[in-house]
């Protein structure tokens, strides 16, 4: 870069330099250069990214693995959707993980991953993300960036304020978006008050394994329940959940939906529904949902969800309070100090912010507007901390950086404003590229951000990149914060439409990551640990296939006397055992997918030959020098024929 001279300098451009200090004068600037700005989210080649960042895959049904402050895409991790080019979701060991009680459900639309806290800080376990579609809670491993469990949430309809969860990890927590007739049955709509409820779950997550299990279900109004966030040091205890539509409309809800000026936030608090519970005071009613775990042989499976324990406000008082909020609230967010709940109300042209101290203040004091279906609503004006005045249009969410300041996201006005956490002045405001959803600060949702930057997860980007036909790239921004005015450094796309994301130093967890699956312990009753127990059987129509991967051949590599019809099972085992070395396996005319599969691991698949010749197969991952040489070919006869099975497993 040409820096430049005294000599360039020109009287009209001095006069327009001091003009802009001038503007400046008593107001941080904030720097613009797009090369001061492109050497902060430089990494360098071979340099690691300081955080690891997980984004939604919105519609795709997957979460996206970034670095920050590159915005470099490192990994999809496969959680909802069936993945072709891994296998994930066709593959025997896996397709479990997609079952549901509305049969197998190869889809799904995320929105919220959220990490496993301890002591309200991420501590790089795990990582949950929602299921909105069919209602679901998926865990991911952070040490083997795969999805190890997925449980249904039932009596749901559209899971979208989850899977937040509390200071300790102790629930992931899940609601209602669409109530619905519980138990479901066939009922009018137009009876919508009399059998449409909403349910919140929160779901008990072991402290060692991971393991979800739903502990609970409180029966609630049939609102449309849409975000959460957990209390965090004073307010541990606590889960806030907003909701709209308390109209309890069913038809045209934009219009029928905002007719009261204000709606809820539910506080509940799950210790008393626990003690509710001890005292007998919960019901088991019948539900039937799945439940998909990867067992310790690297297998998913399904188990069914028979009942859950069903607990109402009426019966248990204490147990969930009203917090008017004004014109349809989406986010609540609760800041780091546990203190205060910032809520978004989408139609609001204030951002309210409650007091959770001062809440408790007026259960105490009993300052009750109503009471519906048990739940107080407590009067607004004593549980409020204070309103953000002219905030912009369109409050959504809300995170913070740690240092008193809170950051949140405008959706009409397309910005992000910056306001202050004791006084609720506004302090900065920078426009997002476009339409800004949820915006994300690593940490920003816990008791300890780490709050260097901010990112904008945008709906819409219009003219940011190169136009790719009708279908648009979706995108994300990364905004500097360290200063006192933001300045945005990067766009970057993103994969699906991403709604929310979660990031964490890389310092946690990158030292963590498996590099293998040991083969000494693979458990998979298709294992073939070695060369030498590589071969072919038939039962029946069905044959196995158990077959090795190693740089640079499967043994076995020719297999004669299979028939059209038959279901031919590959069973393979890459039995290396070194980073950083997949094979994939695929036959010509493959309807479901290949299968790539890691050192150390077994994945198997079927494929049923509908005519009668020689097939190749061969590895899709360039795995050594001698990858294209790593092939065979499988022969398939008319059905009856006399060929008998056979497979080659000799070494030459
Ligand atoms: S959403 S843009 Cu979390 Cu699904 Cu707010
Ligand atoms: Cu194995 Cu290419």
């Amino acid at each position: 870069m040409r820096t430049p001279t005294f000599r360039h300098w020109r009287p009209a451009t001095f006069v327009a330099a001091a003009l802009v200090a001038l503007a400046a004068c008593g107001r941080p600037t904030r720097s613009s250069s797009a090369s001061d700005a492109a050497s902060r989210v430089y990494v360098a080649p071979g340099e690691k990214d300081e955080f690891y960042a997980f984004f939604s895959g919105g519609f795709s049904g997957q979460v996206s693995v970034y670095g920050l402050p590159s915005g470099r895409h490192f990994k999809t991790m496969k959680v909802f959707s069936q993945d072709p080019e891994t296998g994930y979701g066709y593959s025997e060991q896996t397709r479990a993980m997609l079952n549901t009680s509305y049969g197998f459900v190869p889809w799904d639309d995320s929105h919220h991953p959220e990490l496993s806290q301890t002591a309200g800080v991420p501590d790089g376990r795990w990582l949950f993300i929602n299921g909105n579609n069919t209602p679901r809670i998926a865990r991911m491993d952070l040490t083997s960036m795969e999805t190890a469990e997925i449980i249904e949430i039932p009596h749901s309809a559209g899971n979208h304020a989850s899977p937040f969860v509390t200071e300790n990890t102790e629930y992931t927590v899940a609601a209602t978006r669409f109530s619905v007739p519980t138990p479901q049955r066939d009922v009018p709509i137009s009876s919508y008050r009399e059998n449409f409820i909403g349910a919140l779950t929160f779901v008990k997550v072991d402290s060692s394994s991971g393991r979800m299990a739903i502990a609970f279900q409180i029966r609630v109004p049939g609102y449309d329940y849409d975000l959460s966030s957990a209390g965090k040091g004073p307010s541990h205890g606590w889960v806030f959940f907003t909701s709209y539509n308390s109209e309890e409309a069913n038809t045209l809800l934009e219009v029928n939906a905002s007719q009261h000026d204000k709606d809820f936030v539910a506080a509940v608090n799950w210790k008393r529904a626990e003690a509710c519970i001890a005292q007998g005071k919960g019901t088991k009613e019948p539900a039937r949902y799945a439940h998909n775990t990867v067992g310790a042989d690297h297998i998913a499976r399904t188990e069914w969800g028979t009942s859950v324990t069903v607990i109402t406000p009426a019966t248990c008082p204490g147990l969930a309070y009203f917090l008017p909020t004004p014109k349809s609230p989406h986010g609540a967010n609760v800041d780091p100090t546990g203190e205060l709940i910032a809520a978004g109300g989408k139609l609001a042209t204030v951002i309210p912010v409650f007091s959770f101290s001062k809440m408790l203040a007026a259960i105490e004091a009993n300052a009750v507007d109503t009471v519906i279906h048990g739940i107080p609503v407590l009067k607004y004006e004593s549980v409020l901390a204070g309103e953000v005045p002219e905030p912009g249009l369109g409050p959504l969410h809300t995170e913070y950086d740690g240092q008193g300041h809170a950051y949140t996201s405008m959706f009409v006005s397309s910005e992000v404003v910056k306001w202050d956490t004791k006084t609720f002045q506004v302090l900065d405001r920078i426009p997002a590229y476009y339409a800004i959803g949820h915006l994300m600060i690593p940490g920003g949702d816990s008791r300890k951000p780490w709050g260097k930057y901010l990112i904008a997860l945008n709906k819409i980007t219009k003219d940011r990149y190169l136009p790719t036909g009708p279908e648009l790239t979706q995108s994300a921004q990364l905004i500097d914060i360290t200063g006192e005015r933001m300045q945005i450094l990067l766009d970057f796309p993103t994969v699906g439409e991403p709604h929310y994301a979660q990031a964490l130093p890389a310092s946690l967890i990158q030292d963590r990551q498996l590099k293998v699956y040991d083969l000494a312990h693979n458990t998979d009753p298709w294992a073939t640990r070695g060369e030498g127990e590589a071969g072919v059987t038939r039962r029946g129509n069905v044959v196995h296939v158990k077959m090795t991967a190693i740089r640079s051949h499967f043994m076995p590599d020719n297999i004669e006397g299979v028939q059209v019809g038959d279901s031919v099972y590959f069973h393979v085992t890459n039995v290396e055992q070194d980073w950083d070395v997949p094979h994939g396996f695929a036959v010509t005319g493959m309807n479901n997918s290949e299968l790539l599969v890691m050192p150390g691991e077994t994945r198997s698949i079927v494929w049923v030959p509908t005519k009668p010749g020689v097939f190749p197969f061969y590895c899709t991952d360039f795995c050594s020098a001698l990858h294209q040489e790593m092939q065979g070919y499988i022969r398939v006869s008319a059905r009856g024929s006399s060929v008998p099975l056979t497979a080659n497993t000799t070494r030459r």
